[in-house]
């Protein structure tokens, strides 16, 4: 007898457990169709937690294997973290309902667990009840199938005494399972339909034009069309600007901040001689300018595309700090944003830099700082702090968020020369990429298909005519040759406006960003 029951109850236990994971996937189900991917959605602060409570070390190694499948890699296992957290909490009602022995009890309990969970983790108590409702629901639909043989222990023991013990043993195991999987069936339809809801929740990718002046406008335009008309048409690799979908994006969320126009404020703080807080209206009130801008990100291989260049559309630093007046000693600033992350860069670095709201002629997308972010000219793409909200002047300098970390890109970019293009003709081969030095531009590229042996100055896009002084921004270069040989060893390299040459020295991403030439070996 009290085998059989013991049995039993592992029995139960099994299909309580599924029963409690159904209900775990149900609220992350609920949860994601009604906030889609936004901060109220519980797989954000999961993210969060998943990618902060991960050391360094992990982080680093995690982007090296998965590459950009890394962030996708770390939230499923977010998302296994919550659905275990919830499982967890319902499974707790629901042995609480065997002890109490009280039914459906953890139908309500489950509710009032799951929302208190989700309220807790995401601060958003409403979008709450959409994980706790569909959580609650999982349940009592196990315990309604089930009715005839609920899932305490105790009534299956009653029943065991007035029925011959397999037959009663066979029964109850055999609904409860019945009904779990029904139950199952619901969920995965039910998370199926949540999957498409919350996609359309998603804030949407496009991004409306940005409302400015009809000179502003103009001006943006002009430089857009500029550059279509400039750039050579290499297969295979962006244009002169890189379209919005298409730019590169780096960021330690796995859901982007969203900020409000009319909520975002930026304070300048720290040792100036008065503190300044200025709000969105106040600086589109302020004279902008419009200049095309290339961000590198310091953690990208020689080759790769984290490289991008806009049409910027922003307010020069400078002409906020005049009333700041940051005080002598102040020779660094910390830039801070709303999603925690930081970096320092140096007053002279921030004295170039532009408050950027506009990205090709169109309001600064989600996904690279709505509605205001750094640009800092010349520096590694870490420095550009999206969704800024302080400018924070220090006297020394300070680690930024992936200095933390192990890393060293505050600083200048390093010189590259992309490979990116490679196109075989009849009897040709045309090659072609982009270059980018930082603040010295761009004053050639040369090209090898020996290897290294002999150099040829490769065909240039022409010297972008920008808003600045600046000569921030990458050129395309091509070059076509007849094959000579079976296989050819093209490499590529840049000068920059110094008469400077790129180093030849390799150097991988981590600390201060890949160095060297790249290299390919193409057959005709
Ligand atoms: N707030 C915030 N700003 C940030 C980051 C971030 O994680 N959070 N990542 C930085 C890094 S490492 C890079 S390379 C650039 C990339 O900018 P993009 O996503 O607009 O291309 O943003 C920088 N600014
Ligand atoms: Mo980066």
């Amino acid at each position: 007898m009290t085998h059989i029951t013991s049995r039993l109850s592992t029995a139960h236990l099994v299909w309580r457990t599924v029963t409690a994971i159904l209900a775990g996937v149900a609220a992350i189900a609920g949860s994601f169709a009604y906030a889609g991917l936004t901060p109220a959605f519980v797989g954000d602060p999961a993210a969060s937690f998943v990618v902060d409570s991960m050391p360094a070390a992990i982080v680093n190694a995690v982007r090296d294997a998965f590459g950009p499948l890394a962030q996708p890699a770390s939230f499923l296992l977010a998302l296994l973290v919550v659905a275990a957290l919830f499982a967890a909490t319902v499974l707790l009602a629901l042995e609480i309902e065997v002890l109490a022995d009280r039914r459906y009890l953890a139908v309500a309990l489950a509710a009032v667990a799951v929302w208190l969970v989700a309220t807790a983790a995401t601060g958003a108590p409403v979008a709450a009840v959409a994980a706790a409702v569909p959580a609650a629901a999982v349940v009592a639909v196990v315990e309604l199938a089930a009715v005839h043989d609920p899932l305490s222990v105790r009534r299956v023991r009653e029943r065991l005494q007035s029925e011959s013990e397999t037959d009663a043993q066979a029964r109850t195991v055999d609904r409860t399972k019945r009904a779990t999987l029904q139950a199952g069936f619901g969920t995965l339809s039910f998370a199926g339909i949540a999957a498409l809801v919350g996609q359309r929740r998603t804030p949407g990718e496009g991004v409306p034009a940005l409302e400015t002046d009809e000179q502003g406008a103009r001006t943006e335009q002009q430089l857009l069309d500029d550059a279509a008309d400039a750039a050579l048409d290499l297969p295979d690799a962006p244009g002169l600007v890189s379209e919005i979908g298409a730019f590169y994006t780096v960021d330690i969320n796995t859901i982007d901040p969203i900020l409000e126009r009319g909520d975002w404020a930026l304070s300048i703080t720290g040792a100036v001689d008065s503190e300044l807080t200025i709000d969105y209206d106040a600086l589109r009130e302020r004279e902008a300018e419009r200049f095309y801008g290339t961000l590198r990100c310091v953690g990208e291989d020689l080759n790769d595309r984290e490289m991008d260049t806009a049409v910027w559309t922003g307010v020069p630093v400078a002409d906020l700090l005049e009333e700041v007046g940051p005080g002598d000693e102040a020779t660094h600033v910390v830039a801070h944003a709303v999603d925690d992350y930081w970096n320092t860069i140096t007053r002279e670095a921030l004295e170039r830099s532009y408050l950027v709201y506009g990205m090709n002629g169109r309001f600064l997308p989600r996904e690279h700082g709505h509605p205001v972010r750094l640009f800092v000219p010349g520096n590694w793409g870490e420095v550009n702090v999206k969704w800024l909200d302080e400018l924070e002047f220090v006297r020394e300098e300070r680690d930024g968020y992936w200095e933390e970390r192990g890393w060293d890109g505050t600083g200048e970019v390093e010189t590259v020369t992309k490979l990116w293009s490679v196109d075989h003709q009849d009897d040709a081969i045309t090659v072609g990429g982009h270059a980018y030095a930082g603040l010295e531009g761009v004053d050639a590229v040369e090209v090898s298909i020996d290897g290294g042996e002999t150099w040829t100055a490769a065909e240039l896009s022409p010297e972008p005519d920008a808003g600045t002084e600046l000569r921030d921004v990458w050129r395309q270069w091509r070059y076509s040759f007849e094959p000579a040989a079976d296989r050819h060893e093209v490499v590529v390299r840049a000068i920059d406006g110094t008469g400077a040459v790129q180093t030849e020295d390799p150097s991988g991403p981590k600390p201060d960003g890949a160095t060297g030439w790249v290299s390919k070996t193409i057959e005709p």
